[in-house]
């Protein structure tokens, strides 16, 4: 099929799963266009099956906001027109979903007819979908794709509770590498961070609110009352210098670092103990996924689709948001017996592999052709 691959260009988790996607799509012998305003961060590979457009909005000065739904829609109409695509995938509704519909409504004047597929990610339904401004656009888009999927069970009922919607929405859960992602002995890397044998706690994320960062320092810092142990913060975001100064004023600023932002993830995933998700809302928890992949257990809120992931007492703990104390009590409990961590790891990973990108891909094979078929 040729495919048409919209996303935000990013580190955020919907950007990395649309590249993911499109580069294991590629590989299967499928021709794979990524339309976005940047070069996707993880296209990273060359291959003749892939191909990336820009979409450039003119910096015109009456414009205080830049119209980049409009620009996009044009972008759109122009390769699916060109390249001769035979479908297209839009991950995050706003304003994908409804830049699509425009393109699609524009390509009928030309007597082409493009199924889409909105793919819902987490917040732009739990946080900014919610939003008033946004509500009536999300809900007409969503109803106007020709299939929709969600990344978990929770993503998919927040949707039906939170919009009228009429469409059906399938689950297709996020996946991972295993070839990627996978523990690979660093030795010399664990010595250097901690030298004494320090538990490693690690914590990913792109430091938005929604990730209650705050909670991760604060349960480290619980945690180094009773464990010897060193906290690895990875990623970039608004929250990030409001947790350098918890860590100073709780005094683990010594036993903290602050790596920004990483490419080679799995390499530090894979000198951690524990992984620390105590997210305010999380559709699906891509990030505690590829930690478990690299067989580090998972401590993280209860909160949406984290349970259908993490599995309570077996590969981690789940607990309410907020619950900085519990988090911190079963973070000790696994790490202060070696035989125990050891069964949450092997456990971590078993679970990773039921999300393993061969078993999941299908998924998305299968129902492009279904929505092709039926449209
Ligand atoms: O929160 C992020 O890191 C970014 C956000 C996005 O949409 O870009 O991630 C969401 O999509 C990921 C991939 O499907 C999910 O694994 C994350 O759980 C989800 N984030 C939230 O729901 C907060």
């Amino acid at each position: 099929m040729k495919i048409g691959i919209v996303c935000y260009p990013t580190f955020g988790g919907s950007g990395v799963v649309a590249t993911e996607l499109g580069k294991a799509l590629a590989e299967r012998g499928h021709q794979v266009h990524f339309i976005t305003y940047n070069q996707p961060v993880r296209l990273d590979l060359f291959s003749e099956n892939l191909f990336y457009h820009e979409v450039s909005v003119s910096n015109y000065p009456l414009f205080e906001f830049q119209p980049y739904e409009l620009a996009l829609a044009s972008r759109l109409v122009d390769v699916v027109r060109f390249e001769k695509l035979d479908i297209l995938h839009v991950h995050y509704a706003i304003p994908h979903a409804s830049a699509a519909f425009m393109a699609k409504q524009i390509l009928a004047t030309y007597g082409i007819s493009i199924p889409v597929v909105t793919t819902l990610h987490g917040t732009d339904i739990t946080l900014v979908g919610k939003d008033r401004t946004f509500k009536p656009v999300v809900t007409f888009s969503i109803n106007k794709s020709d299939g929709v999927t969600s990344v978990s069970e929770s993503l998919r009922k927040d949707t039906y509770d939170f919009f009228e919607i009429e469409n059906e929405i399938k689950v297709i859960p996020n996946f991972i590498d295993l070839n990627r992602f996978s523990f690979k002995a660093k030795d010399h890397f664990r010595k250097a961070i901690a030298p004494n044998g320090e538990k490693i706690l690690v914590h990913t994320s792109n430091f938005r609110k929604v990730k209650r960062t705050e909670d991760v320092v604060r349960i480290f810092a619980e945690v180094v009352k009773k464990v010897p142990a060193k906290l690895l913060m990875v990623g970039d975001g608004g929250e990030r210098s409001g947790c350098e100064q918890l860590a100073r004023d709780l005094g683990v600023a010594d036993q903290t670092r602050f790596l920004g932002k990483q490419d080679a993830i799995e390499e530090i995933l894979s000198v951690a103990d524990l992984f620390l998700m105590p997210s305010q809302s999380e559709s699906f928890g891509l990030a505690a996924l590829e930690a478990m992949a690299c067989k580090v257990p998972v401590i993280s809120s209860n909160t949406g689709g984290l349970p259908e992931l993490n599995v309570d007492g077996e590969t981690g703990f789940l607990k309410d948001v907020g619950d900085v104390e519990g988090m911190a009590e079963a973070s000790v409990y696994i790490l202060e017996d070696e035989q125990r961590l050891q069964n949450f790891k092997d456990n971590a990973l078993a679970r990773a592999k039921i999300f393993d990108l061969k078993n999941i891909l299908p998924q998305y094979e299968d129902y492009y052709a279904e929505v092709v078929a039926r449209s």
